[in-house]
């Protein structure tokens, strides 16, 4: 539907009014009548260190969910405001790893004998104290576009791919599996997952002792929901077509695909793609719409009827937005993200040995 015109303009009068002093952060994943008003787009990944570009602006509105605020102000100085327009845009994939559930299950490694050979990596898709977690033992972050060189970093520091160490990937399964499979040549049954809600994470010691990756078993409600069945489907029906797909799902689907990455990677291989190209995109519906309108030389659509919007992602629209803005111009933050301090510095030497990494 299109913006309301008289909330585009109280938008488009706020902003003005702030100037450089508020820059607006926009994820792919964000509703066109948001998106209009970042000054930038990107990925979690590439958001936060456009945020810590910008030094010299104190209010960072983030147009995306809960734990890309919070990476934003890990990275930002202490004199920035990150504020996130509706409080309730979290998301369900960080949400199924809780730090009191992570905690129990390193206890139980630790119980079991394999945490000293154990290295956790989490995706950026994870709260705040699950980043600090991982930065107090001695693992990294990574993103859906570094996964591999976090992986192959994690397993050296225990003795290298080829050697007996583990990885504990926290919180999506998909993506550490597709990674560990396709990019580090570890098979499948290398890969067990993590059940927080069994003893022992549902696993006998024989399945523990013998496994390199431990996937905790979270996924995300979007991509998760992507099917074999979609591609075959759109196999069928259009001649030609190109299957490209996120990380984040299924390794069947992601099997079948042509092409598989990272958001900034689906956007730059349509964006290279000559014209006449038929794609089917698995990843989140505003971006797939997004990028069929912007490239309308090509045919663009979405893998799957019955998948739908990130529905957190789309608790950031326009009247949120006003809110934020208009409520900066009278001099009043809402709904700032704060991460606690010590939290932040441990999550910051998770967030560092990423940066850290080749490439
Ligand atoms: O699925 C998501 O939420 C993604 C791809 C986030 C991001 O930008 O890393
Ligand atoms: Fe979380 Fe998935 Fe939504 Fe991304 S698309 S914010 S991983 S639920």
């Amino acid at each position: 539907a299109p913006s309301d015109p008289d909330l585009v303009e109280r938008a488009r009068a706020a902003k003005a009014a702030l100037g450089d002093r508020v820059f607006v952060l926009g994820h792919h994943y964000q509703r066109d009548e948001v998106i209009q008003f970042a000054d930038v787009t990107g990925d979690s990944f590439k958001l936060a260190r456009d945020a810590a570009a910008r030094p010299d602006a104190p209010y960072i509105v983030f147009c995306g969910v809960h734990f890309m605020a919070e990476s934003a102000d890990i990275l930002t100085s202490d004199e920035q405001t990150v504020i996130l327009p509706d409080l309730a845009a979290g998301c369900s994939m960080a949400d199924m790893a809780a730090i009191a559930q992570v905690e129990d299950a390193w206890e139980q490694l630790q119980a079991a004998g394999v945490a000293d050979r154990t290295v956790p990596v989490t995706y950026m898709n994870s709260s705040a104290a699950i980043k600090a977690f991982t930065g107090r033992h001695g693992g990294t972050v990574c993103t859906s576009s570094n996964a591999r060189t976090a992986l192959d970093w994690a397993f050296e520091q225990v003795g290298g791919v080829a050697g007996d160490g583990k990885v504990l990937f926290l919180p999506d399964q998909h993506l550490g599996r597709n990674t560990a499979v396709r990019e580090l040549g570890l098979s499948l049954d290398d890969c067990v997952v993590w059940d927080p809600h069994r003893p022992n994470g549902g696993l006998t010691p024989e399945q523990l002792g013998a496994a390199r990756m431990i996937l905790w078993r979270g996924h995300c409600s979007v991509h998760g929901r992507f099917t074999v069945d979609a591609v075959e489907t759109a196999r069928r029906e259009i001649p030609g077509v190109k299957v490209i797909v996120h990380p984040e799902c299924r390794h069947e689907v992601v099997e079948l695909a042509d092409e598989v990455g990272s958001t900034e990677k689906i956007i730059k291989t349509i964006a290279a793609a000559p014209d006449g190209t038929a794609w089917v995109v698995g990843t989140e519906l505003n971006l797939v719409k997004r990028l069929a309108q912007q490239f309308p030389g090509q045919r663009i659509a979405f893998l799957e009827k019955n998948v739908c919007y990130c529905s957190t992602m789309n608790r950031i629209d326009l009247p949120h937005l006003v809110w934020a803005l208009e409520s900066l111009v009278e001099g009043r933050v809402v709904n700032p993200i704060v991460v606690d301090s010590q939290v932040a510095a441990d999550a910051r030497i998770a967030l560092d040995r990423m940066l850290a990494l080749p490439g």
